[in-house]
C-alpha cells in the first residue's frame, strides 16, 4: 500500500472562531496553523483564506500573502487552494488563486445543498471552465465530490478533455451523501482504475472515515474546515492535534505517512 497522504484543511470558509477559537483568520494565524499541521504529518494544506475579521475571500492578493507566509515556514509543503470559496461567490472570484503558479486546487464537481437555504452552485459550464483553466495553468485538480453522481460527472468531463487523468478525488462525506463504511466502499470503487482518493468525514465522521481510508488504501483529510472536535465534546486545540490523531491511527494500523515529495509522486504532481 502507498504511504498515507494527510491533507490539513485548516480554515475553511464557514467555520468561525465562535465554533472554535483556534480557527485561523489572519495571515500569521493561517501560516502558523499550516506549519504546525505540516510538522505533525500533513503533506498538503487545503487552503481557504479570510480577511482579518474572518470574512471569507478569494482575493488573489490575500492568497499570495498566505501562500508566501506558509512557504516561508515550510517550503516543501503542497498548497492546495480552494476554488470553491464560499457559497454565493462568482466563478471569477473563485478562480483567482489559480493565477498564482500553484500545484493543486480543488475542483468541485457538482451542485449541492449546503444547509438551510444555502446551495453551493457548480453548473456543468462552471466545472468544465474550471477544469480547462486548471489544465492551461498546469494545476492538478483535487476533485471534490459530495455524492456519487459527481464522480460520474468527473469521468464524463475527463472523457471530454476537461480533466486530465489520473484523477485525484476527495470524497466529502456527511454533507449531502452520508458517511458510512458502505458509502465509502461504494464511492471509492466507482472511480477509474489508476485514480487516487482521499476522504473528508464531516463533523463526528472525521476519524471513523480516516480509519477506514487508512486500511482501504485511500488518503485522509482532517482539519477545522471539516471538524473542530478532537473527541466528542472536546474542542481541538489546533489543526495539528487533528493531524496527530490520524498519524497515531495510521501507526497503529501499520501505514506510513507520506512526505510532501512522496505525496507528489503518488499524485503524479510536477513540482
Ligand atoms: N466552502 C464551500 C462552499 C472547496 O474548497 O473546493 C466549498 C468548499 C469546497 O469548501
Ligand atoms: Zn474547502
Amino acid at each position: 500500500m502507498e504511504k498515507l497522504i494527510i491533507t490539513a484543511a485548516i480554515c475553511g470558509a464557514e467555520v468561525t472562531k465562535e465554533n472554535n477559537p483556534a480557527v485561523p483568520y489572519t495571515v500569521e494565524e493561517i501560516a502558523h496553523e499550516a506549519y504546525e499541521a505540516y510538522k505533525a504529518g500533513a503533506s498538503i494544506i487545503h487552503l481557504h483564506v479570510r480577511e482579518d475579521d474572518g470574512t471569507p475571500t478569494q482575493s488573489k492578493e490575500r492568497f499570495k500573502a498566505c501562500i508566501d507566509a506558509i512557504k516561508a515556514k515550510c517550503p516543501d509543503v503542497i498548497i492546495q487552494p480552494s476554488t470553491g470559496g464560499a457559497v454565493g461567490m462568482t466563478d471569477l472570484e473563485r478562480l483567482q488563486p489559480t493565477e498564482l503558479g500553484i500545484e493543486m486546487a480543488t475542483l468541485d464537481c457538482g451542485t449541492c445543498n449546503f444547509g438551510g437555504d444555502e446551495i453551493f452552485v457548480n453548473t456543468e459550464n462552471t466545472i468544465k471552465n474550471f477544469g480547462k483553466i486548471m489544465i492551461e495553468r498546469n494545476v492538478k485538480p483535487e476533485i471534490e465530490v459530495f455524492d456519487k453522481g459527481m464522480v460520474d460527472y468527473a469521468i464524463r468531463y475527463a472523457k471530454q478533455g476537461f480533466i486530465k487523468e489520473p484523477m485525484h478525488f476527495d470524497f466529502v462525506l456527511g454533507v449531502q451523501m452520508t458517511a458510512s463504511a458502505r458509502d465509502l466502499v461504494f464511492i471509492s470503487e466507482s472511480i477509474p482504475a489508476g485514480s487516487t482518493w482521499t476522504v473528508s468525514g464531516i463533523g463526528r465522521h472525521e476519524f471513523p472515515m480516516a480509519a477506514l481510508a487508512i486500511v482501504m488504501g485511500g488518503h485522509v483529510r482532517v482539519g477545522f474546515e471539516d471538524n473542530v472536535y478532537i473527541e466528542k465534546g472536546v474542542l481541538a486545540k489546533s489543526n495539528a492535534e487533528l493531524v496527530e490523531k490520524v498519524v497515531r491511527l495510521a501507526k497503529e494500523l501499520g501505514r506510513e505517512i507520506a512526505t510532501p515529495d512522496e505525496a507528489r509522486r503518488i499524485l503524479s504532481l510536477k513540482k
